[in-house]
């Protein structure tokens, strides 16, 4: 065989048996490279006649051409085999089953406030709500809260500047909005978020409550202690369970007083309850001389940590999923 061709053929099989990228641009500067054979072939064209160059010229042209497309189908190969190589490492099975997103499960307070009303709903109340952004009006002057009332201080209560507003501290402006829409006999619970300055083991900034509030022709003191007295047997599942009314005061009720039961071998404060101020009625448009009614209130973060046992209020809002899953 001709030198010429010898060498294209001994380059198309030295790039064929090469599996390494690397390796094969290596081999490629033999042939192709500044001192690579065919390089060396075109310098020494140099020296030869005009007719005699321009034949072997054109002939070491078509060399050079055709190792140049061995080598670059030669790359193309290997670049494919990699590919092919990396997909089937990647290769996903479709027909695995999906990790799944685990099911969330209720808050704790949230459980609570849904079992209250459950309750409640249970002898006939519905369920109310409000916003938690309110006007100084729905949360105390519908109350009878007097202006010099320490609730109303910047101390215990968050304003919002610049406006009349401010974060509810109860919720019993949903009571008052209530019955400005509805004519009584009326029977509701009121739950959800509330805001007070304080922060401690036993004080949030930001706190649930529940309200109740029950308006009719007759209802009496009387009622009000079946229903809250119940109310708590049922919550704790205790049919003996002790509750006891002990005299206070509220500016929207009279007369008031707190709610304790028997824990153990003692009495806790869980509420507070009283017939509805004749002055709230009236702001409201409700005559006193004809209807009256019993409001009462409960924390529920507080009746979520009685029935579970938890002693920091904290916890219910650090969000620690290791706390939260123990009520799911
Ligand atoms: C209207 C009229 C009267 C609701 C009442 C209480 C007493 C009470 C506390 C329980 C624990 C607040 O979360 S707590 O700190 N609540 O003591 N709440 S009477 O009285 C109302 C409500 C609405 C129109």
């Amino acid at each position: 065989m001709d030198p010429l061709d010898s060498l294209q053929a001994e380059a198309v099989a030295e790039f064929a048996a090469i599996d390494d990228p690397d390796l094969l641009e290596q081999v490629k500067a033999r042939y192709l490279g500044k001192q690579g054979l065919i390089t060396e072939r075109m310098k020494a064209l140099g020296g030869m006649e005009p007719e005699a160059r321009k034949a072997e010229g054109a002939r070491i042209n078509r060399v050079k051409t055709g190792v140049e497309e061995a080598l670059n189908a030669r790359r193309e190969a290997l670049r494919e085999a990699a590919l092919a190589q990396q997909l089937a490492a990647e290769a996903l099975d479709v027909s695995l089953p999906g990790r799944g997103t685990g099911a969330g499960g209720w808050h704790p307070v949230s459980r609570v406030r849904e079992r209250v009303c459950e309750l409640f709903a249970g002898i006939g109340f519905e369920v109310a709500d409000g916003p938690e952004i309110e006007t100084d009006f729905f949360n105390f002057t519908a109350l009878n809260t007097p202006d010099d009332h320490p609730a109303r201080s910047m101390h215990d209560t968050f304003y919002i500047e610049g406006s009349d507003r401010l974060l509810r501290t109860h919720t019993s402006p949903i009571q008052v909005r209530y019955m400005q829409a509805h004519q009584p006999p009326l029977r509701i619970v009121a739950p959800g978020r509330v805001y007070r300055v304080d922060s401690d083991a036993t004080h949030s900034p930001m706190f649930h409550q529940i309200e109740g509030l029950w308006v009719d022709r007759d209802v009496s003191f009387a009622d009000l202690k079946g229903v809250v007295t119940q109310f708590l047997q049922r919550f704790f599942e205790r049919e003996d369970l002790q509750v006891r009314f002990r005299p206070s005061f509220f500016p929207f009720t009279e007369p008031s007083a707190e709610i304790d039961m028997a824990w153990g071998d003692r009495w806790l404060e869980i509420g507070g309850c009283g017939m509805v101020h004749p002055n709230v009625l009236r702001h409201v448009n409700i005559d006193p001389e004809e209807f009256r009614g019993f409001a009462f209130g409960f924390g529920i973060d507080r009746l979520a940590m009685l029935r579970y046992g938890v002693r920091d209020l904290r916890l219910f809002y650090e969000n620690d999923l290791r706390f939260l899953r123990q009520f799911v």
